[in-house]
């Protein structure tokens, strides 16, 4: 009763933000699912299927995919390859807590060391990436999954390429597009069954820009139900989808005209491998109640489609 007079006390008081800072309006919008266009794959559509994985073998294919060895202490814990698998017909990233640490085998250009960052024990998951085995310019990109059921838990199906980090005042070199974010599970004072999207241009410092459609609403419950999160991507806009619905389009910065590749991936919010959500305000990670644990993203597929009349 409290934390549901808190949340409506809240919603008044980031509504009134909003009017303030329209950055707020885009980070915290909570409106309803947008009833925009469907989203047309048949045959007789303009676009063609060019690139899948419906994980259907016993182990990750390493022809479509790379572990992100680029990257092993990541934000409040450690990515590694023992924590995904595929298992019965879906690629299944797994989160939890591990007293004894696992064995880094990647150097982590990250953080520029010379030698191999030693893990420790703390919250480990995994990451996974087309970087290098497919990249692709426009199109449209599917997800089909549940996500993982956790406070804290931050899984991520997104885009990227090695330019985002350039500052040029656009996004047209380079842009980070979350196709979804969830990162507020319901437990969360202001979490419910919602994703975030919206996209990430001219690098993550001072210059950093970004916008979001806000938080989209799922029908039904993301945490244990299979739901589809779609990107179309053209010249000129992005076209967020769920469940082959439009959610909302974006075109700030100018929209990415390179290649980018693709990433799936669990994090936890918090700093050199040490959980906290004081800059994501993911919610604390608790390791009770223990049947949150092993936490699981499960993925059914990933496809890329690309418009018909860009097919050479
Ligand atoms: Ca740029
Ligand atoms: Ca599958």
């Amino acid at each position: 009763m409290f934390a549901t007079m808190l949340k409506s006390v809240l919603k008044v008081f980031i509504s009134f933000l909003m009017v303030v800072s329209p950055n707020l309006l885009t980070l915290l919008d909570m409106g309803e699912i947008p009833q925009g266009k469907t989203i047309d794959l048949s045959e007789n559509g303009e676009f063609k299927l060019v690139w899948e994985d419906d994980f259907n073998g016993t182990e990750l294919d390493r022809s479509k995919w790379a572990f992100s060895w680029w990257i092993t202490e990541r934000k409040g814990g450690y990515w590694h390859e023992d924590l995904v698998s595929v298992r019965d017909g879906n690629l299944v990233i797994t989160a939890k807590y591990l007293d004894e640490p696992l064995e880094n085998r990647y150097y982590d250009q990250w953080h520029n060391e010379i030698d191999f960052i030693d893990y420790k024990p703390g919250w480990y998951t995994g990451c996974i990436t087309t970087q290098g085995t497919y990249e692709q310019c426009y199109g449209y990109y599917e997800v089909r999954c549940i996500l993982p059921a956790a406070t804290g838990m931050w899984s991520a199906f997104w885009m990227m390429n090695d330019k985002v980090v350039n500052v040029d005042g656009t996004g047209k070199d380079g842009t980070e597009v979350d196709i979804f974010e969830s990162m507020y599970y319901k437990d969360h004072w202001w979490g419910n069954d919602a994703v975030i999207s919206g996209i990430v241009y001219d690098g993550y410092g001072k210059e950093i820009k970004n916008a979001s459609i806000g938080k989209v609403f799922v029908e039904g419950d993301p945490y244990t139900e299979f739901h589809t999160y779609g990107l179309e991507w053209n010249k000129d806009e992005y076209i967020f989808y769920l469940d082959g619905v439009e959610t909302g389009r974006l075109t700030a910065g100018g929209v990415s005209q390179n290649p980018e590749y693709l990433l799936l991936s669990c994090e936890f919010a918090g700093d050199n491998g040490v959980q906290h959500s004081d800059r994501h305000g993911t919610g604390e990670i608790s390791k009770t109640p223990e049947e949150n644990w092993p936490a699981e993203f499960i993925v059914d597929y990933v496809r890329c489609y690309q418009y018909k009349d860009l097919i050479k």
